[in-house]
């Protein structure tokens, strides 16, 4: 992955998210125009179909109206159980890239690939490996993707060629990228907004970025400040995630570097053990298992993967360390070696979890 990428944002938003659904459990579906939403005389179009939307409905239009446009719809009730199951299997691909997501909805999310990043070779290897894994996932889905360096900018690549796409913005050609698309597009700006900004003769971001920010501060009042930082694609927002990743690991710089995973192996089975023995110390278990690799010419590389259940057993840290091993093209000369554990949880908890309720003692005179 080139350098100059201060940070590198990932968003992820699944296409026509419940009718994908709808149309990959039942191929009678698929390719046809399809509402998912209630029938009734007051429902709403949850969301289209892409091959509806040509028709002009969309998500939050009045069924009535939608099935108005486009009569030979197939119209089916939302599955809200099923599109948790699939979000679930959705955002298990995405924590196999990362542990720092942020989930906006059940089909949407931030990715801070930080650490991970210079293991791909281009960013469009990276977001192309991303849409890969959710397909294999859900089985067949597509999610469209939006790499950058900040969260605004990856957002709105993400929906610039939908569905399926996979739009990389990098860090130098932000501003241009925005400069051309509708003020409706800032993020936060809503119909007044969008008003005001068309009252003072701004159009586009790029019409945004070049006006005057104390004028815009005079019309829009403290948003004058952020839309003008946007339409620079400035945006320092961090992912935010639901628990700070924690991490155990062990590593080494070698005395001599080393070539094949035949040499390396020795070092997985010494990093288990020591990762091991320090997650049973503080009573806390991995979800995640990540190796990391140097080679000789400092490249940074890593593999991860989710566990099935959370360990702070060594062999079974070893066994995901060898699998992850087999994941690395192993040509180049190795300088250190390490393994880690994250998504640290503790361990007692799910135990608790699982003891039944005390049953109340029984009343005695
Ligand atoms: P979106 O991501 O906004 O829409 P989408 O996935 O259907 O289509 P795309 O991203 O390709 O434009 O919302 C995700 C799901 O949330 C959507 O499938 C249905 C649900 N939803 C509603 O129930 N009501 C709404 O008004 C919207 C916008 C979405
Ligand atoms: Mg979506």
């Amino acid at each position: 992955m080139p350098a100059p990428w201060p940070r590198v944002i990932l968003h992820a938003d699944m296409d026509a998210f419940y009718a994908a659904v709808e149309q990959l459990d039942d191929p009678r579906l698929r390719g046809r125009p399809l509402l998912v939403g209630g029938t009734g005389p007051r429902s709403v179009v949850a969301t289209a179909s892409y091959e509806a939307r040509r028709f002009g409905v969309g998500s939050a239009m009045p069924m009535a109206t939608a099935r108005r446009r486009c009569p030979q719809a197939v119209v089916v009730p939302p599955r809200m159980e099923r599109y948790k199951e699939v979000s679930r299997q959705v955002m298990g691909a995405f924590r196999a890239f990362t542990p720092l997501i942020e989930p906006l909805s059940l089909d949407e999310a931030f990715l801070d690939l930080g650490e991970q990043a210079p293991a791909f070779p281009s960013p469009e290897a990276l977001g192309q490996a991303l849409k890969d894994a959710v397909r294999a996932a859900t089985g067949g889905l597509t999610v469209s993707v939006g790499v950058a360096s900040t969260k605004y900018v990856a957002k709105v690549a993400s929906d610039f060629r939908k569905p399926d796409g996979l739009t990389v913005v990098h860090p130098t050609a932000a501003v241009a990228f925005l400069a051309p698309l509708p003020v409706a597009r800032l993020w936060g700006a809503g119909p007044k907004t969008v008003e005001r900004l068309h009252g003072l003769g701004l159009t586009t971001i790029g019409e945004v970025a070049a006006a005057d920010r104390a004028s815009l501060a005079a019309a829009l009042g403290q948003a004058g400040h952020h839309f003008h930082r946007l339409a620079h694609a400035d945006d320092p927002r961090e992912v935010v995630t639901e628990h700070e990743p924690k991490s155990l690991s062990w590593e080494r710089t070698l005395d001599e570097d080393i070539t094949g995973a035949a040499a390396i192996r020795p070092y997985l089975r010494a990093a288990a053990d020591e990762v091991a023995e320090r997650l049973r110390r503080r009573r806390l278990r991995a979800w995640g298992v990540r190796v990391k690799l140097k080679t000789a010419d400092f490249r940074l590389l890593t593999r991860q993967l989710r566990l099935a259940a959370p360990t702070d057993e060594a062999a079974a840290l070893h066994a995901a360390g060898l699998a992850l091993l087999a994941q690395f093209e192993m040509a180049d000369p190795v300088r250190l070696v390490g393994l880690g554990g994250y998504e640290l949880i503790d361990a007692e908890a799910p135990v608790q979890l699982a003891l039944p309720l005390a049953p109340a003692p029984a009343a005695e005179e």
